[in-house]
């Protein structure tokens, strides 16, 4: 890890992968001012960093975040709420091109469950323990939990998570469509590690517009959407991975990718 004592650790580790690590385990990995501008400034390097092609996100073995610090904003101002624009520390995340991997355990509370909603893949402990509980804090989700949320699992299910605040098991959460996978609770990690190390692999340029089209075209119409896909999908033709790809499997030959 870059530094012990940081409240956000990153590493890079094998081919490609960066593991950020939440290390503010005395409250519960709760998101302050410090970790939301550690996080916004570790995606916002990864993002630029060529050696690095998917990150993974993860918190401690029995929390991976506990939600906004509750003590920060207790007695906030609506004001004071708007000028610190946390918007754009949650859009370095958002903005992030290369693919993310959420490793959960413990609990993704509020802000948490909403940093695991932007990740793109989330693999979670079987322990692990979703909420969005604001309501019960006379607040309401204010990152994603009302968006990202409805978009995952349906409006029945969204509802019912902000409406109630109630507490979601891991297994519930696969049914619903939150997660990707559900692993024993010590292979979260090394299972998002493993995702990771695959999408790695694989060629950067495909992969980036996989993604970018699958979370744009979720917003756009469905005409247009599959403009989107038609034109990235056209693009990729441009790439020497495309025509590796095909000769490689033309060639019966393993294929050696070098993302142009
Ligand atoms: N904020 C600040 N401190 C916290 C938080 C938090 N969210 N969660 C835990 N802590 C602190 C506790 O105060 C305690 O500190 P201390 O030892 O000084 O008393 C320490 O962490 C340990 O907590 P517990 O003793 O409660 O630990 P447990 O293991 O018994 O329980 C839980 C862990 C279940 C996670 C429990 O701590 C809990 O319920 N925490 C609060 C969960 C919650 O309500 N989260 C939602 C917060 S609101 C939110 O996320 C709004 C998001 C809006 C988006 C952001 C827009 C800006």
């Amino acid at each position: 890890m870059s530094s012990d004592h940081s409240v956000v650790q990153v590493e890079q580790v094998g081919a490609g992968v960066a593991v950020i690590r939440l290390n503010r385990p005395e409250a519960r990995n709760a998101l302050n001012t410090d970790v939301r501008e550690q996080l916004a400034m570790h995606f916002s390097r990864l993002s630029l960093e060529p050696s690095v092609k998917a990150v993974v996100l993860t918190g401690s073995p029995t929390c991976f975040v506990a939600g906004a610090d509750i003590r920060e904003f207790a007695s906030a101002s609506a004001i004071d709420m708007y000028l610190r624009h946390t918007e754009r520390l949650w859009d370095a995340i958002s903005r992030c091109p290369k693919p993310i991997i959420a490793a959960v355990n413990g609990y993704a509370l509020g802000g948490g469950c909403e940093l695991a909603m932007h990740c793109d893949v989330i693999v979670a402990g079987e322990s692990a323990r979703f909420a969005q509980p604001e309501v019960k804090l006379g607040l309401m989700p204010g990152a994603g939990g009302t968006q990202r949320l409805v978009r995952a699992v349906g409006k029945y299910q969204a509802m019912r998570m902000a409406l109630t605040g109630c507490i979601i098991q891991a297994p519930e959460a696969l049914a619903m469509g939150l997660l990707s996978e559900v692993v024993a609770d010590d292979q979260a990690l090394p299972r998002a590690l493993e995702l990771a190390t695959q999408i790695a692999s694989l060629p950067p340029l495909a992969v980036a517009q996989i993604k970018e089209v699958i979370l744009a075209g979720a917003d756009l119409p469905l005409d247009s959407a599959l403009a989107l896909e038609r034109k990235a999908f056209q693009l990729l033709f441009a790439s020497r991975d495309q025509k590796e790809g095909a000769a490689a499997f033309l060639e019966k030959r393993p294929a050696h990718f070098v993302g142009e």
